[in-house]
């Protein structure tokens, strides 16, 4: 019976061995649960990282911000000159951004006002090279989502400025949803670039001082060269007179609109409203309008009748070009 104690001893350090070896493992499985626990933690919290990624665009990430009240790219006073040509070519290769139809908007902000711009147009391609390279440069600076629109009379028959641009109003707000229209003459380019294009509270008036008038206003209810009207503004007056065939009267009848709807005229200071005008013979076809002087009298009796409520004309041809959209048009004759 001697190997009873020695069975006993025997099967504790079994026991004990047992029980060294459970430690042993337990440890080293618990190191390296531990090791694995932190990998799986580590790559959750990576993964959850990226995943995070995407939603803190959406979460944190502001939407597209409005643009500042003032854009910050302006730069000022511009040299304007139209000694040196032109070519449309460079003029799309320093505009790449421009869309097919002359279309532009910035691409870090959103807009404040979307503005077609509005020329009326016959046979000045060499002045518009000139507008289109000096204006696609300034309105991008300027930070407006706009378009520029080519109103050109079809034919040979008296020029019709003020009906072109009721022309242009109407095609434009067919292809977008302008809230701002800014009409300009082709021969008319800005000397600095804190000139705005857009709208006002009031109708604005943009050429106030052209070179060719010493840079002064020549009188103080003139509204014509480039303005700018927004849609409410401008069919308060009804559009502009359809009936001005050849030079002059139509802009003084446009300022007797704003005048009989208790509209003032807003305009920049004279040294920011400066602009140069490109010097050029009378056009054929655009003889001074011997009626003028007559029509500018009677508005207050024409203006509900004759305006954008009785536009007549007939599109030709619409066109996209890199740089504008050009619209050729029969609006009639004399
Ligand atoms: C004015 C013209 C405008 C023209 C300006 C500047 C008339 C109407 C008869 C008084 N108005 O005299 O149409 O924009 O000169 O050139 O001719």
């Amino acid at each position: 019976m001697a190997a009873g104690p020695c069975n006993l001893k025997g099967v504790s350090t079994l026991l004990i061995c047992v029980c060294a070896i459970y430690l042993i493992l337990g440890t080293l499985y618990a190191l390296r649960f531990e090791e694995s626990r932190v990998f799986v933690t580590s790559s959750w919290a990576h993964l959850a990282k990226v995943a995070m990624r995407g939603t803190k665009k959406n979460v944190t990430e502001p939407a597209m911000e409005l643009c500042p009240e003032t854009p910050p790219r302006l730069v000022g006073p511009l040299h304007i000159e139209f000694k040196y040509s032109v070519s449309m070519e460079l003029v799309q290769k320093v505009n790449p951004e421009v869309k097919e139809g002359g279309h532009w908007r910035p691409r870090d902000c959103i807009a404040r006002q979307k503005v077609a711009v509005i020329i009326p147009f016959r046979h000045r391609e060499f002045h518009l090279k000139y507008w289109l390279h000096y204006l696609h440069p300034i309105l991008q600076r300027q930070q407006l989502d706009y378009g520029i629109y080519v109103i050109n009379q079809y034919g040979e028959t008296t020029f019709n400025r003020a009906k072109l641009m009721n022309v242009g109003y109407a095609e434009a707000l067919k292809q977008y949803d302008y809230e701002c229209i800014v009409f300009s003459d082709v021969d008319i380019v800005p000397m600095d670039d804190r000139n705005l294009y857009k709208c006002y509270s009031q109708p604005r008036h943009l050429s106030v001082a052209l070179d060719q008038h010493g840079f002064r206003l020549m009188y103080p209810r003139l509204f014509g060269g480039v303005t700018a009207l927004n849609k409410k503004q401008f069919n308060t007056i009804n559009g502009f007179p359809n009936n001005y065939w050849g030079w002059g009267g139509e802009d003084d009848d446009i300022s007797n609109r704003l005048s009989l709807k208790n509209m003032s005229i807003s305009r920049p200071d004279m040294k920011t409203g400066r602009c140069r005008m490109i010097r050029h013979g009378r056009d054929l076809h655009n003889e001074s309008n011997p009626k003028r002087f007559d029509y500018i009298k009677k508005t207050r009796s024409t203006m509900e009748k004759d305006g954008i409520n009785s536009l007549k004309y007939k599109v030709i041809k619409v066109e996209q070009n890199q740089l504008f959209t050009n619209i050729t048009v029969d609006i009639g004759t004399l």
